[in-house]
């Protein structure tokens, strides 16, 4: 069935090219009218959190608000459901979660990073809806090389491939000039890879999939790590010269 957003999905751009869509961008997926609506209703509905991360010896406040909603949560804001239904119309895909973020002015931003991986569905987007103040976004190959921007318009969808995780990050900047509250919804599709090594463990019954369930369980907790604990892991590891998975990154 087409979606009633999809008679807005106008000419995407291209930014990155790879096997799995690159990252590109649509710049005018839903009426900023309609936006302004769905950004009214989420902004006092939304349970904002603010987080705290480490940075180098310090401990720093995550320069934004987040919050995430579960999307077969029933108490999820209706607005959720028309979002997700603009997102699939030009990226389809089984979405599970939204992660909110709230640019309370140009002060808020997210760091270069890539979005973590591990506990993301192989091959499936992650498509970025932006409601609110526009703002700059920058993509830049891993590699090196120079870095583009892309205005992030209301009623936006930015989608980026899995793979271009790999080899891209991306963050919103700063910005000196007075700016008014942004909000984006980034859709994602969560679900891990099982190494094929664990699927066949899991596979041939008795001790190893005992030993596969285990390694899952640890697996899982390591995806769900509170940032304080991941802190206190790191200064753990720092002590004894090592480190926490790839160290800290700003995303979901
Ligand atoms: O706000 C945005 O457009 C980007 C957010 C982001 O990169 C993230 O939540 O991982
Ligand atoms: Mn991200």
């Amino acid at each position: 069935m087409q979606s009633q957003y999809s008679l807005f999905a106008d000419e995407a751009v291209q930014l990155v090219h790879d096997a799995e869509g690159g990252i590109r961008y649509h710049p005018a997926c839903v009426p900023e009218e309609v936006v302004a609506g769905w950004f009214a209703a989420l902004l006092p509905l939304v349970p904002w959190r603010s987080e705290r991360r480490p940075m180098y010896d310090r401990i720093v406040d995550v320069p934004r608000l987040m919050a995430s909603v579960a999307l077969n949560d029933p108490e999820r804001p209706a607005c959720i459901d028309a979002a997700l239904a603009a997102v699939q119309a030009v990226a389809p895909a089984p979405y599970t979660r939204a992660g909110l973020n709230l640019y309370r002015d140009g002060r808020d931003s997210v760091a270069m990073h890539n979005d973590r991986i591990h506990d993301l569905a192989p091959g499936q987007p992650i498509a970025i809806l932006s409601l609110g103040a526009a703002r700059d976004m920058l993509i830049k190959p891993k590699r090196g090389g120079s870095a583009q921007r892309v205005r992030l318009a209301p009623g936006s969808v930015l989608v980026m491939s899995h793979a271009a995780q790999r080899t891209h990050d991306h963050g919103i900047p700063k910005c000196s000039a007075p700016l008014g509250p942004r909000i984006s919804l980034a859709f994602r599709v969560r679900g891990f890879r099982v190494p094929a090594f664990h699927r066949r463990a899991a596979e041939s019954g008795g001790r190893r999939a005992a030993l596969f369930q285990q390694a899952d369980r640890r697996h899982q907790q390591r995806a769900h790590l509170r940032p304080v604990a991941r802190i206190q892991l790191q200064q753990r590891y720092a002590a004894v010269g090592g480190h926490v998975g790839r160290g800290i990154r700003q995303s979901s």
